[in-house]
């Protein structure tokens, strides 16, 4: 069954979705047991340039899945040995949300129900065979399109917007997520806090205090390009190390709270230095109390004149 693509409705749908087509970048995996449908979506899909990648059945294509992280939509059949299409998608959905990989249910003939077991299941849509090509490349398309909006939510909730650094909620989360994988059983954390920042605001206005904001943010990204950091709040900022030791970590600190103190920033008319005052922990328990303990670190600093590390 080849079906044909002559309708308008067709025409208005490369036309709405003309961002879409051409993605080299967009990879698809299409796991069927029929070799002449595969090769036939591969074709629909390959008409767009996506990457397309095959397996015959289930176990295959979680193979190739993990070896391919990069697969944003899975095509998936129903009746397949080894393991049936509704199956394999909740096989998929252990490991692969559904923000960030979407999978298309497809069957011909097959219980009406079929198409509510997939989604059930974790897919996100579902086609019946056979199809029409508009039909196909709609639900591509809005596959593509629902990635796109959870990608930009997803990039919106976790950074900020202004550095363009990790949000504290964002901060947690990956410290929650890598909490379990990291092997050294310590975490190394500096908590970073402009000096008399109220007076730099009060005395050049908001916009050198936002430019004094960035202009750390941005020394820190080129810094400490291995470590995670973060704007926790206001002109307070997070630098999370992953690897090397505390006599390193504050040799670094030090450094670059001298080199800070010898940046100026413009901004209109008027420029400034600024000075930081840091904070350093390294202890084995969770992320929140090192954080703590920077903290208790930090306001040493404060306390003590600023523009200084305490450990
Ligand atoms: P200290 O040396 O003790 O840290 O003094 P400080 O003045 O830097 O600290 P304080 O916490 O009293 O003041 C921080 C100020 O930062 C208060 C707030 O109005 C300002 N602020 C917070 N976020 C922003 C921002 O995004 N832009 C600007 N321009 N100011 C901000
Ligand atoms: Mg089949
Ligand atoms: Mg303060
Ligand atoms: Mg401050
Ligand atoms: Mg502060």
């Amino acid at each position: 069954y080849i079906p044909k693509e002559s309708s308008e409705a067709f025409a208005y749908l490369a036309k709405q979705f003309h961002r879409f087509k051409h993605n080299p970048n967009f990879k698809v995996l299409v796991v069927d047991d029929s070799a002449s449908t595969r090769s036939y979506v591969r074709n629909l899909l390959e008409r767009n340039l996506y990457e397309v990648i095959e397996a015959e059945n289930g176990q295959q294509g979680l193979a190739l899945l993990a070896a391919n992280p990069d697969t944003q939509l899975i095509i998936t059949d129903y009746e397949m040995p080894v393991m049936n299409g509704v199956r394999f998608v909740s096989e998929v959905r252990k490991t692969y949300a559904k923000e960030s990989v979407c999978i298309i249910g497809l069957s011909g003939g097959g219980a009406t129900s079929l198409s509510a077991r997939f989604i059930h299941n974790g897919a996100n849509d579902f086609l019946q065979k056979p199809f029409c090509l508009e039909e196909f490349y709609c639900r591509i398309y809005q596959s593509i399109e629902h990635l796109e909006h959870m990608a930009k939510l997803k990039q919106l909730a976790d950074v900020d917007s202004m550095t363009g650094l990790y949000n504290r909620y964002a901060f947690f989360n990956k410290a929650n997520q890598l909490g379990g994988k990291i092997e050294s059983s310590q975490y190394a954390v500096a908590m970073i806090d402009i000096d008399h920042f109220k007076k730099i605001n009060d005395e050049f206005g908001h916009d050198m205090g936002d430019e004094v904001i960035q202009n750390l943010a941005l020394s820190l990204q080129q810094e400490f390009d291995r470590e995670i950091l973060c704007r926790m709040g206001g002109e307070e900022f997070v630098v999370w190390f992953i690897d090397g030791s505390a006599q390193s970590h504050c040799h670094l600190l030090d450094a670059f709270r001298e080199r800070v103190g010898e940046q100026l920033v413009r901004c209109g008319n008027y420029e400034t230095h600024y000075s930081i005052s840091i904070g350093y922990a390294c202890a084995p328990d969770n992320i929140e109390q090192v954080i703590q303990y920077a903290d208790q670190a930090l306001y040493q600093s404060k306390t003590q004149g600023r523009n200084q590390l305490t450990l």
